[in-house]
C-alpha cells in the first residue's frame, strides 16, 4: 500500500481540495495584505518576499497537508511560504485569526515558520535558506538511528519532507548534506522543489532541472519531474498538441515568465507568431479564449492538484525522492511571473479585484468558508478528517536518569581534551541509562578530539553492519572501526554544517521521535565558525546537545593561525540557547558534564532562579571549549559548593584579602600563567585574588538578568558574579586573561566599577611554541604582572623584569 495519500480521491474530494486551494491562497494573500495595508504599520516596513513566493506553493501545500501527509510526517516549509502554512493551520483550527491578523507583528504568526516561536506546530524552522532542507535529511537519519536501537517501534515511520525554493539549491550546505545522506543510506526523505525559475533578484539559469536531475540520481535519489498539468497534458493529445509541447520545452525561462505576466492576448500573439500553421496548431490556439489560453499555458504541474496528488500517491518505496515541480511565482496574483515580483505586494486595487474573483464580501475576509462553492458543513467535515491532523505530532519523552557524579582517574598533568576522552571512556565502560542514550558524532575528527576510546567501546552506527577489515585481518590498530545498527557514534565527513544540522536533528529527537537522545558532537574549535549559521539554527529550534570544541585558542600553537580560534568565546557568550563553558581542570569538566546531561533535558517554563538569575529551568544546549594543553591538576575534594560555583561560572581559587589590590581573573588553558603571575606579585601587591572563570557566558547572563530584575523592583537580586566581587575593595584592579578575545572577560570591571585590564588574543596567531605565542600576544605571566603593575599603584613589581 502506498502511504503518500490515495492516488485517486473521489471527484467530490477533489472538488473540495480545489476549494481549499483557493481558500489557502486567499487567506495567505489577505494575511500579507493586511500586514501591509490594514494593520497600523508604525515603522512603515513592508512585507517583502512573501506574496509571490507563497502563491508559488499554494497548490503543492494544499495537496500535501489536506491529502498526502500523515501525522508522523515532518515538513520544512520554504521560508516565504509561511503565510500559506499559517493559513492551512488556521483552516485546521490550529492557528488563531488573531495571529494571522498580527502576521509579522508582535506575538503574531512568524514571518518565517518557527518551531520555537510559532504556536501552530511548525516541525522545522526555516528562514536562512538551505538549512531547513538539510534538516529533513538529517532527521531521517536520526529516525533510523532511533529505530535501529529498538526505540519508538510502536510508532509509524514518518517521512521527512522539505518544500524547497529552487534558488535555495544554490546553498552549499544542501550539497554537503546530499553527499552525507548517500553515505548513510538515507531513506524516507522527500524534497519537493518549487521550480518557479525565479530567485529574489532574477530569473534563474536555463536547464537547471537537468543538472538537478543528474545530481540527485548520482546520489541514489529517485527524481520525479512534474512539469505539465492535466490541462496541458490533454491539450498535447489534441491535434497540433505536439507542436505546442515542443514550443514550451524550448521556451526560455525569461520569456515564459514575461508571457505569464502579460496574459492571454500576449500568449496568443506569441504562439501564433512562432508556431501558427494555419492548421492544427492554430486551431488548438484559436479554440480558446484569452482567459482559457492563459489558464492552459500556466497549467504547470505544480499548480495542478490532480497531477500532484497522483505523483505523491504513486510513491511506493522508501528511497529518497526529489520532486521537481514546475510552478509560477505569484500564481493566481496580478504580478505572476514578473521577474521583480519577489517583494511584490498587491495594491489596494489589486486586492479588491482578487477579493471579487474569490467572492469575498467585505468584512468576511477571515471567514473560513466565505466565497466557496461547497457548503461549509461539508468542508468542515472534510477538514476534521484530514489525516495529517489526526494524532499527536509533537511528542514528549521522559527524562533520562543522569549520574550525580562522573568518576574518572585524573592524571597529575592532563588537558581538558584528554579529560573529556577519559570521562567518555568511563561512561562507555558502564551500562548507565545515560551511556545508552548518548550518541556521539564528529566531522572526521573523532580520533583527534579524543572520542576514540568511547567509539572503541560503543561502535559506529550504520543500518547495515560492516566489520573493520583491519581488525578481521588482525592488523594491529588502536581503533576498532566496526559499524552496526547498535553503534553509538555517527561518523560524518568533514563538513561542520552537517555536524550542526545533525546535532539539531538528534537534539530534537525527543519531540520528533518521542525518544530522547543525549547527543555529543566534537569538532575543532576554530571550525565552529564554518558551521555557525547551522549552529545558530539548531539553537533557534531549541535542539539539545553537547558540543565539545577542541583544541581552542592559540594553545594549538605549532599549528598556526588557520587552526587557532579567537572569536569563539564571544560566540559562546552571545549565542542564545547555548550555555558555554571553558574549564581549566578536569574535575571542573566532570562537574560541568554532569550538569550538562541534566541541563539539555530541561524544558520547564519558569522564572529565573534567585540564586544565579539564570533561566536554568528552561535548559538548552551546551558548548564546552576545551584544550590540548596539559595542565597540572589540583588535588581537591569536589564539594557541593565548589560544584555549584563551577556550574554558575566562577569561584575563587585564591580569595582576595581585605586589602586586595589586584585580582587576576582567568578562563581556561591560561591557568598556569595566571597562577604564576599571582605568585610573582605576592610580595609587592597585597592580598592578590585569583578568580577562576569557568563560564563567562553564564556569569554575564546572570549579571544582566539580575540588573534587569533590580530595575523591575526586585531590589535584593544579586547575581553570582556580583556576590563574588562584592568584597573586592573599589581601589582594586582586575586583570583578566583568556586564550581568546579579551572582550570575553573585559566586562567584569563594570560589575562593581573596578578598573580592568583585559588580556587576550586579537590577531591571527602564527606557528610557535605556547610560551612563544603567549609572550607574543601578551597573555603570559609577565604580561599579567605588567598589566597589574600599570593598573594598581604601588611599588614596582620586582619580578617583572626577571621573567624571560
Ligand atoms: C542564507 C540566506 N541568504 C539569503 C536570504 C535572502 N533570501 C530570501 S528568499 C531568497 C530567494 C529565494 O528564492 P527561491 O528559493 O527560489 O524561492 P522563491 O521566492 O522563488 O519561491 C533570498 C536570496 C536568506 N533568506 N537566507
Ligand atoms: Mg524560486
Amino acid at each position: 500500500m502506498t502511504d503518500g495519500g490515495k492516488i485517486n480521491p473521489s471527484a467530490r474530494e477533489l472538488a473540495i481540495l480545489h476549494e481549499l486551494e483557493k481558500k489557502v491562497l486567499w487567506l495567505a494573500s489577505w494575511t500579507i495584505h493586511h500586514a501591509n495595508h490594514l494593520r497600523e504599520n508604525v515603522d512603515g516596513v513592508k512585507v517583502g518576499g512573501h506574496q509571490a513566493s507563497s502563491a508559488s506553493l499554494a497548490t503543492i501545500m494544499t495537496a500535501l497537508y489536506f491529502h498526502a501527509l500523515r501525522p508522523q510526517d515532518r515538513v520544512a516549509v520554504k521560508p516565504h511560504a509561511s503565510p500559506i502554512y499559517h493559513a492551512i493551520q488556521y483552516l485546521l483550527d490550529r492557528q488563531t485569526r488573531q495571529k494571522l491578523e498580527d502576521f509579522r507583528g508582535y506575538k503574531g504568526a512568524q514571518s518565517y515558520p518557527s518551531r520555537s516561536k510559532d504556536t501552530d506546530d511548525v516541525d522545522f524552522s526555516t528562514g536562512s535558506v538551505g538549512l531547513g532542507v538539510a534538516q529533513t535529511l538529517f532527521s531521517s537519519l536520526v529516525q533510523d538511528y532511533v529505530r535501529a536501537h529498538g526505540w519508538g517501534l510502536e510508532r509509524p515511520e514518518g517521512r521527512m519532507i522539505a518544500l524547497v525554493g529552487d534558488a535555495e539549491l544554490d546553498e552549499g550546505n544542501i550539497f554537503e548534506a546530499i553527499l552525507e545522506g548517500w553515505k548513510q543510506g538515507l531513506r524516507n526523505c522527500w524534497w519537493i522543489i518549487d521550480y518557479n525559475r525565479q530567485s529574489l533578484d532574477a530569473v534563474i539559469r536555463e536547464g537547471l532541472w537537468a543538472r538537478y536531475e543528474a545530481l540527485f540520481q548520482a546520489f541514489g535519489w529517485d527524481v520525479v519531474i512534474l512539469k505539465y498539468g492535466s490541462l496541458l497534458q490533454q491539450a498535447f493529445r489534441e491535434p497540433g498538441g505536439e507542436g505546442l509541447r515542443q514550443w514550451i520545452d524550448s521556451c526560455p525561462n525569461q520569456l515564459y515568465s514575461a508571457l505569464v505576466f502579460q496574459g492571454g492576448a500576449a500568449w496568443r500573439r506569441r504562439l501564433l507568431d512562432e508556431i501558427g500553421d494555419q492548421g492544427d496548431v492554430t486551431r488548438l490556439i484559436e479554440a480558446r479564449s484569452d482567459e482559457e489560453l492563459a489558464r492552459l499555458m500556466t497549467n504547470l504541474a505544480g499548480h495542478d492538484l490532480p497531477s500532484l496528488i497522483e505523483a505523491f500517491g504513486k510513491i511506493d518505496h522508501e528511497r529518497p525522492i526529489c520532486f521537481i515541480c514546475y510552478t509560477i511565482k505569484g500564481f493566481g496574483l496580478p504580478f505572476a511571473g514578473h521577474k521583480d515580483n519577489h517583494a511584490g505586494l498587491m495594491t489596494p486595487a489589486q486586492a479588491e479585484s482578487l477579493r471579487a474573483a474569490m467572492n469575498i464580501r467585505p468584512g468576511h475576509e477571515w471567514d473560513k468558508f466565505e466565497g466557496l462553492g461547497i457548503a461549509p458543513a461539508e468542508l468542515q467535515q472534510f477538514l476534521e478528517r484530514v489525516p495529517f491532523a489526526a494524532g499527536t505530532r509533537r511528542h514528549q519523552a521522559a527524562r533520562i536518569e543522569v549520574p550525580a557524579d562522573l568518576p574518572v582517574t585524573i592524571q597529575p598533568v592532563m588537558s581538558t581534551q584528554a579529560g573529556f576522552g577519559a570521562l567518555l571512556n568511563e561512561l562507555g565502560r558502564g551500562t548507565s541509562p545515560t551511556a545508552a542514550r548518548i550518541v556521539t558524532t564528529s566531522p572526521d575528527v573523532t580520533v583527534s578530539t579524543n572520542l576514540g576510546a568511547w567509539v572503541n567501546r560503543r561502535g559506529l552506527f550504520a543500518r547495515e553492519a560492516l566489520a573493520d577489515t583491519f581488525r578481521s585481518e588482525r592488523i594491529p590498530s588502536t581503533f576498532n572501526w566496526d559499524f552496526s545498527p547498535r553503534g553509538q557514534h555517527i561518523e560524518l565527513g568533514i563538513a561542520e554544517m552537517n555536524l550542526f544540522t545533525l546535532l539539531s536533528a538528534l537534539g530534537l529527537s525527543h519531540a520528533i521521535n518521542g525518544e530522547r537522545l543525549i547527543p555529543i558532537g566534537t569538532l575543532y574549535d576554530p571550525f565552529i565558525q564554518r558551521g555557525l549559521d547551522a549552529l545558530n539554527y539548531a539553537c533557534y529550534q531549541d535542539a539539545r546537545f553537547i558540543l565539545a570544541a577542541t583544541p581552542s585558542g592559540i594553545t594549538l600553537a605549532p599549528e598556526g593561525g588557520a587552526h587557532q580560534s579567537i572569536a569563539t568565546p564571544l560566540i559562546g557568550l552571545a549565542q542564545d540557547g547555548l550555555a558555554a563553558f571553558e574549564p581549566a581542570f578536569v574535575d571542573e569538566l566532570a562537574a560541568i558534564l554532569v550538569f550538562a546531561f541534566d541541563y539539555i533535558q530541561r524544558d520547564a517554563e519558569g522564572e529565573s532562579s534567585e540564586r544565579n538569575w539564570l533561566r536554568d529551568e528552561i535548559g538548552g544546549a551546551v558548548y564546552l571549549r576545551l584544550s590540548t594543553r596539559p595542565i597540572e591538576q589540583i588535588k581537591r575534594a569536589m564539594t557541593p559548593e565548589l560544584r555549584q560555583a563551577i556550574v554558575d561560572g566562577a569561584y575563587w581559587q585564591r580569595p582576595p584579602g581585605p586589602n586586595c589590590q589586584v585580582v587576576v581573573a582567568y578562563t581556561g588553558a591560561v591557568v598556569p600563567e595566571a597562577i604564576q603571575a599571582v605568585g610573582l606579585m605576592a610580595e609587592d601587591r597585597r592580598d592578590v585574588g585569583l578568580l577562576a572563570v569557568t563560564s563567562a557566558d553564564r556569569l554575564n547572563a546572570g549579571w544582566t538578568a539580575a540588573q534587569r530584575a533590580r530595575e523591575r523592583g526586585l531590589v535584593h537580586a544579586r547575581s553570582h558574579i556580583e556576590k563574588l566581587l562584592m568584597d573586592v575593595p573599589s581601589h582594586c584592579g582586575i586583570v583578566t586573561v583568556i586564550d581568546g578575545h579579551p572582550a570575553t572577560l573585559a566586562w567584569l570591571g563594570a560589575v562593581h566599577g573596578h578598573r580592568v585590564r583585559a588580556l587576550g588574543v586579537e590577531h591571527f596567531g602564527q606557528t610557535g611554541s605556547i610560551p612563544d605565542l603567549y609572550r607574543h600576544y601578551g597573555i603570559d605571566a609577565n604580561a599579567i604582572v605588567a598589566a597589574a603593575a600599570a593598573l594598581t599603584p604601588g611599588r614596582p613589581i620586582r619580578h617583572l623584569k626577571a621573567l624571560p
